[in-house]
């Protein structure tokens, strides 16, 4: 049995330790005390044993063995690994799809309660595709995109349209190297065909289907979800948003969203500014209904609406823990199956609504997108008449203010104005030394690992170094409960070349993205970065990292595989999937190296398991500065810069915090 960890060991949140020792003394366990108490199996953690067929599961352990087919070691791990990835592409993309769906439906009026949003966007997008806009109306360009949206999903032949959105450069490797994907459905097919028992068995091979199938992702389903969710709820811009669980309130009605799919979140988040909905919470003895969200969802309607995270993937039992919470409302991805366990020492209601997904002895709510707003009432309704079954409540009163909602529409923006919106401010910063290099840390939570403990040692080591740091996800919920995305907290931690930037700009030094499928914001950011010019005609050739310090699930493995594949060098904490034994022996190991040496080769890019978060500070470093000096920019030099930003630092520093907010992100601070 695994060694059991103090509760500082377990996170190193103060509302986690605090609902932790709660959950002890009701003797009610969580994810972090079954982390504890079930060891990691060596065989399957190593990608070691083939359960594909009826003739196993096989299990190999030693040089040489093979399963009873006499697959290799080797083959298994690729073919394990390939599955993973296909899974995480298929949820992205999947949400993609539903997304696809709405849209087409809004363009139809089909869709209750929902509207174009962002109009320019839908034309911009438009556009890269060619699709008509002058003189048509936005629900006609918006049922054209939608149609070609739909299209991408069951494409047979040919190139998936949003690559075209790739550098040149980049779009021609990857149709030198046969990976361009066809049809986002046809990838992942693909994937599990080839690795049925007697199909394709040379490691290499898979893992080239294995990019193709990533990039079907990131320049496919997951840039269809993101696309979408801006056009129909609006691109994000700044706003003023709270994070962690002293978000619940004691005198409201606490309904939390979790899951990933904007289109219900959304529509709960304005049902919930009905007046009648607030009369009918009233009524029930409660103020109103206070609204939050959990892993994605939390992210989606935390940068559009400001709307409170109650906390990142590990939080959502502690949510339910404070007793607070009268219902959590879950769609698809990251729900712990304990959930409806967890909730039965308490009122609360697990409400599931996805067609997707169920969960046994849950509440079933199901959406439609064509009764979307009614829906949501009645979702509202229902946790409403729940209140009044409220016990006692333990809300650990911790949260931090922060500054999501950094679209690339809005980074561009923000670097050069309405007039002049461009890349140019932050291409010229890298290349004068006053940003050392960029990093995009995110991905999900893993009890394995202390809570929030890697992503945010990683965030506060490269921001001293001058590494302006873009984050997702469950990595950026992170930084927001300890009060990285504020900037407040952290302009006097970062080194001074990158504070100069960011009090020139008005910006903190740590950008929150978005969701998951928003890591496709980032690779645009990356693609705009190349054609503004100054950073090598190609992805690859940018002084930049992507980090998943404390990843788990699988939709993170197809992240890093498109990643690497646009060009990316990329550091995940934790155990490799691919590990091969504790001991290596020597066959087990090939996969491992080959993602990294034999994928760099290929792609520019590589993917590098490690544990350590100091050799992943190193190794990030490491490579900006041999990008750095691969475009012959000079030497980055800590002692160069940021000697003008200090005065007004100093006077800001006098400022009330809030006002230190508005007068440093122009955010209205109330
Ligand atoms: O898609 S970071 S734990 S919530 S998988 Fe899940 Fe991981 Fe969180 Fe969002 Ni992404």
């Amino acid at each position: 049995m695994a060694q059991k960890r103090s509760y500082e060991e377990k996170s190193i949140d103060p509302a986690a330790q605090e609902m932790l020792i709660r959950a002890d003394e009701m003797g009610i366990s969580t994810a972090f005390s079954r982390a504890d108490n079930l060891a990691p199996c060596n065989i399957g953690g190593s990608g070691m044993c083939c359960k594909l067929c009826g003739m196993g599961p096989c299990r190999l352990t030693k040089e040489g063995q093979t399963g009873i087919c006499g697959a290799t070691i080797d083959t298994i791990q690729a073919r394990n690994l390939i599955r993973a990835i296909a899974a995480g592409g298929a949820a992205h993309s999947d949400h993609g799809r539903d997304m696809a769906f709405t849209l087409k439906a809004v363009a139809n009026g089909e869709a209750e309660g929902y509207r174009i949003r962002d109009v320019a966007k839908l034309r911009q997008i438009a556009g890269y595709y060619k699709i008509p806009i002058e003189k048509r109306s936005p629900e006609e360009i918006a049922n054209d995109l939608a149609d070609l949206y739909i299209a991408q999903f069951g494409q047979q032949r040919g190139e998936l349209a949003p690559v075209v959105r790739a550098p040149k450069k980049r779009q021609e490797l990857w149709r030198e190297r046969g990976v361009v994907p066809r049809g986002i459905d046809r990838e992942v097919v693909e994937a599990l065909h080839r690795t049925h028992i007697g199909d394709d068995q040379d490691p290499e091979h898979i893992l080239q289907h294995a990019v193709r199938t990533g990039l079907a992702d990131g320049w496919g389903g997951s840039m269809i979800a993101t696309d979408v969710a801006d056009i129909l709820f609006g691109t994000p811009a700044p706003i003023l948003g709270q994070a962690n669980l002293g978000v619940l309130k004691d005198d409201m009605v606490n309904v939390v969203v979790h899951g990933h799919e904007p289109t219900l979140s959304e529509m709960i988040v304005a049902a919930s500014q009905d007046p009648e909905i607030i009369e009918y919470a009233k009524a029930a003895g409660a103020k109103g209904v206070q609204m939050s969200g959990i892993c994605c969802t939390a992210n989606e309607i935390l940068m559009r609406q400001g709307i409170p995270a109650a906390g990142n993937f590990l939080h959502q039992e502690l949510a339910i823990l404070t007793g607070s919470v009268e219902a959590m409302v879950v769609d698809v991805q990251c729900i712990m199956q304990a959930l409806v366990d967890l909730a039965s020492n308490f009122h609360t209601k697990i409400i599931t609504t996805s067609p997707k997904v169920r969960l046994k002895g849950a509440t079933h709510i199901e959406f439609d997108e064509q009764k979307a707003y009614t829906i949501a009432k009645q979702i509202l309704r229902t946790a409403i008449d729940n209140y009044k079954y409220r016990g006692p409540t333990h809300i650990p009163q911790v949260k931090e203010d922060l500054i999501p909602g950094f679209s690339h529409e809005y980074i561009n923006y923000m670097l050069g104005g309405s007039y002049r919106a461009s890349f140019r401010p932050l291409n010229d910063a890298i290349m004068s030394g006053r940003i050392r290099g960029v990093a995009a840390i995110v991905g999900c939570n893993n009890p394995r690992s202390s809570q929030d403990y890697l992503h945010t040692k990683v965030t506060r080591e490269l921001l001293k170094q001058d590494v302006l740091v873009v984050e997702t996800g469950c990595g950026a919920i992170a930084s927001a409960k300890l009060g990285l995305l504020l900037g407040q907290a952290g302009l006097d931690q970062v080194g001074p070349g990158l504070r100069e930037v960011c009090e020139a700009i008005g910006i903190p030094p740590v950008l929150h993205m978005g969701s998951c499928v928003d890591n496709t914001r980032i690779l645009t950011v990356l693609t705009q970065m190349v054609e503004e010019g100054g950073l090598g005609d190609d992805i690859d050739q940018i002084p930049a990292v992507g980090l998943a310090p404390e990843w788990m699930s699988e939709k993170a493995l197809a992240i890093a595989t498109y990643c690497v594949a646009s060009g990316a060098y990329v550091i995940f904490g934790g155990s490799s999937p691919v590990s091969g034994m504790p001991d290596r022996v020597s066959d087990s190991d090939i996969v491992l190296r080959y993602l990294s040496e034999g994928w760099e080769k290929l792609y520019g890019g590589k993917l590098e398991f490690m544990a350590d978060p100091d050799e992943m500070i190193q190794k990030t470093l490491e490579h900006i500065d041999k990008k750095r000096a691969a475009l012959g920019l000079q030497p980055y030099d800590p002692e160069k810069f940021g000697k003008s930003g200090d005065t007004r630092m100093l006077e800001l520093e006098e400022l009330p915090l809030q006002e230190r907010i508005a007068a440093l992100y122009g955010v209205a601070a109330d």
